[in-house]
């Protein structure tokens, strides 16, 4: 069975030797390979350049024992075609300097064009796809409700409430459901030519949808993340979402139109599938036990493996890899998985 096979079964909630795994962030600041090039490129342009951007997507795979690699790239790339980028100063997050704050500021938007706007995207996908070889490569996008409130925000929102979104929300609603479709159809349309320009499967992330209440969630967002895998269903690859820090929100991930739920580590795996048999999982270690004692490493990773006994899961932490994790977290967790057996 090769890494990509064992990925795209254990997606399809089919019989595998043992889960495949890969990362969420697994390119990036943790690897000296990474810094190095960050020292001489700026962040637009290791995405813009789609040699560079295949270079940081294959820097873990040469490393560790990974059954996928994702795309190096960013949620925020789209905005540009949007009418409105995102800057990445390095420190404090990504910033949209002019951001939308009113009807007007909406109506100003475009649904991106991926060919048009982020030929690079595709372009190093292209690259990528011999890369891989026999590894599967995931593409992914920005949740609508996630790209809308750094639209709104302009950076910083998780530290202020995301009071900017809210009060948006609140008061207009009608704008706000043009904004969420915009953003829709920006992230299906970034998905689907990911699809065809070469990717097995992508990941939706949706990273501050934990901001808002069940209520809010269902008539504000689900909506919309229902929009984008509606839109991709007759693409025939398996369909990710991730929502961190949502364990309230668990209820409704069967209306989201995801076919593999990726779960954050505050959730106990066992207690989602036992509520929703048969449904394939990724996740759920704890980023941060990457910083722990071997030992300690290994048995809860066996423990996370363990509670799903090797069906219909695909290993990952539960949220992306912190700067400053140590490689040999990664390496071992990465072994630890590969040398399982069910
Ligand atoms: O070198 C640097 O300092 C840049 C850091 C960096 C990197 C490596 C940013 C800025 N983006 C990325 C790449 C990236 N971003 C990838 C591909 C690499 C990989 O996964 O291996 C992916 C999938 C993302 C996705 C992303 N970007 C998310 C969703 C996932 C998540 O972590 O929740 C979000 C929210 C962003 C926005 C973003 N981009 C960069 C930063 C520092 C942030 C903000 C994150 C935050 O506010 O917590």
């Amino acid at each position: 069975m090769t890494p990509r096979e064992r990925f795209l079964r254990a997606c399809g909630g089919k019989d595998v030797d043992r889960p495949p795994v890969w990362l969420m962030r697994q390119a990036g600041r943790y690897l000296p390979e990474y810094r190095s090039v960050r020292e001489s490129i700026t962040f637009e342009e290791r995405v813009a350049r789609p040699e560079v951007a295949a270079e940081l997507t294959m820097q873990p795979l040469r490393r560790f024992p990974l059954d996928a690699a994702i795309l190096f790239s960013d949620i925020l790339t789209p905005l540009a075609g949007m009418g409105r980028a995102a800057r990445f100063p390095g420190e404090g997050g990504p910033v949209v300097d002019n951001p939308v704050r009113t009807p007007e500021d909406v109506a100003s938007l475009r649904v991106a064009d991926p060919e048009g706007d982020m030929p690079f995207v595709l372009e190093a996908i292209r690259l990528l796809r011999p890369q891989v070889g026999d590894r599967a490569l995931l593409g992914f996008a920005g949740a609508p409700f996630t790209l809308a409130a750094y639209l709104i925000e302009g950076g910083g929102g998780s530290s202020k409430g995301f009071a900017e979104t809210k009060r948006f929300l609140y008061h207009h609603p009608e704008a706000w459901h043009r904004l969420m479709d915009v953003c829709a159809r920006t992230a299906a349309a970034h998905l689907r030519a990911q699809i065809r320009a070469g990717c097995d499967a992508v990941q939706l992330f949706d990273t501050w949808a934990e901001t808002l209440s069940p209520e809010e969630y269902e008539r504000h967002a689900l909506p919309y993340v229902r929009q984008v895998f509606d839109a991709l269903h007759g693409q025939g690859v398996p369909l990710l979402y991730f929502a961190r820090g949502t364990p309230h929100l668990l209820p409704f991930l069967p209306r989201t139109g995801a076919g593999v739920w990726s779960v954050d580590w505050r959730v106990s795996l066992a207690r989602v599938r036992a509520e929703n048999p048969g449904v394939p999982l990724q996740g759920n270690l704890d980023p941060t036990l990457l910083f722990a004692p071997r030992e300690t490493l290994v048995r809860e990773t066996r423990r996370m493996l363990g509670s799903l006994g090797g069906e219909a899961h695909i290993a990952n932490l539960g949220h992306g890899i912190v700067p400053g994790t140590p490689i040999e977290g990664v390496q071992t967790f990465v072994e630890t998985v590969a040398g399982w057996k069910k």
